[in-house]
């Protein structure tokens, strides 16, 4: 062989080669109906277990719709946000934002009634997308098909929340480049803070917008000045207990409400707020506050989709937890 047919020859395997890998990545990709066949009632045996809970406790629906959004955004979907620190390590779930996390009972029902059916087959990482999904259509919310086959990871690291996860007082230009860093893009970010249309938080991630905004006894501009009197009452300066409805008078639906109260300056967090700071963030809120969510419920199920594929890890990679809470 000539040298130009060797060097030739030898593209074409690279090429080959290449094709054959980006394919391999393909078909390791998350899918539809990922379980049918090695265990096919994984899903109603999930949706049956949560509807148990929901049922009986509809505000559980809201802090494992946010669990979902955690265990995303830190580390991808792999169940990290479910891991218990060990004696070398202290896991996510210790960390500040975590500690008004709930619902790890609820995983750990759904989990062992998985495991009765089929063991070892199902991902804690599947799990919490499926509940979440579950969970958000048991209150009004919409119903998405969510694609299945993550793998659990091995590990999870505090100090990674912190610096992944948005805090309720990033500004808009924080809030677009912590979901930019997770390929999720702007209209992603107006559209899943939506999911504050449901749940409860505590006061300190809003108090400082109360009392002494920027150190001068003052409140935060951007609310409502009515709105702010309310939340005083419910809020004293250092309340570490209390709750607050974020959406009041429908926490408990899984509705449009949420763009309504943000568009009135009523938003809970200045991440909320904040929401109005840019142009095409603002007008989705307005768009959503004046047409009754006229495509809120189509756009939450594709976004969580999206944020559902988050750095997942899936076929060789990590493996499948036997207890959410602890590595094999
Ligand atoms: C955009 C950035 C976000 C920030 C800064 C943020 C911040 C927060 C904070 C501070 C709380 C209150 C926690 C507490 O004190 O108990 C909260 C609650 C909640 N968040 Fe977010 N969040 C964000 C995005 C999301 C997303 C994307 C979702 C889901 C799609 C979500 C769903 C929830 C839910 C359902 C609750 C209520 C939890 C409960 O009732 O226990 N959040 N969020
Ligand atoms: C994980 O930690 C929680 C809280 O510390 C504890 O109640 C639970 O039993 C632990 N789970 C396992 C499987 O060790
Ligand atoms: C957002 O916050 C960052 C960090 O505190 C700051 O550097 C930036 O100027 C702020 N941007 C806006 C638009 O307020
Ligand atoms: C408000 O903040 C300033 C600056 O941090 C502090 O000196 C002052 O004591 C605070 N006032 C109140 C009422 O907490
Ligand atoms: C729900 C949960 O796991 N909360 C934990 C948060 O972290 C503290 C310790 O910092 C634990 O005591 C909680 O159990």
């Amino acid at each position: 062989m000539g040298i130009l047919q060797k060097l030739l020859s030898f593209l074409f395997s690279q090429l080959i080669l290449v094709l054959m890998v980006s394919n391999h990545n393909n078909a390791m990709g998350l899918k539809l109906g990922y379980y049918h066949k090695t265990c096919p009632n994984a899903e109603s045996i999930i949706s049956k277990t949560t509807y148990r809970f929901i049922s009986r406790a509809p505000t559980l629906a809201a802090p494992l719709l946010r669990m979902h959004f955690h265990d995303c955004f830190v580390r991808g979907c792999d169940g990290s946000v479910l891991l218990n620190s060990t004696k070398t390590s202290i896991s996510e779930k210790d960390a500040i934002p975590n500690q008004s996390l709930r619902g790890y009972h609820v995983i750990d029902a759904v989990k062992s009634a998985v495991e009765e059916a089929c063991s070892g087959v199902v991902s804690c990482a599947d799990i919490l997308a499926l509940v979440a999904r579950d969970s958000v259509s048991m209150i009004h919310g919409p119903y998405w098909k969510v694609p299945l086959g993550r793998r659990d990871g091995r590990v999870s690291i505090l100090n990674e929340v912190f610096a992944e996860l948005p805090a309720p007082f990033a500004n808009i230009t924080q809030l677009k480049q912590m979901f930019a860093a997770k390929g999720l893009n702007t209209k992603d970010l107006a559209v899943l803070s939506g999911g504050h249309t449901i749940g409860t938080s505590h006061c300190l991630g809003f108090t400082n917008r109360l009392y002494n905004f920027t150190g001068k006894g003052d409140t935060d501009p951007s609310m409502d000045p009515n709105y702010i009197v309310k939340l005083k009452q419910k809020c004293k300066p250092r309340d570490t207990t209390a709750l607050v409805e974020m959406d009041p008078g429908s926490f408990k639906t899984f509705d449009e409400a949420y763009y309504t109260l943000v568009a009135k300056r009523r938003g809970l967090f200045q991440s909320d707020s904040a929401l109005l700071d840019d142009p095409e963030t603002k007008a989705y809120v307005i768009l959503q506050a004046s047409t009754h969510g006229s495509t809120f419920a189509k756009d939450f199920s594709e976004s969580m989709v999206k944020m559902g594929q988050v750095g997942v890890l899936t076929g060789n990679q990590g493996e499948i937890r036997k207890h959410c809470a602890l590595v094999n």
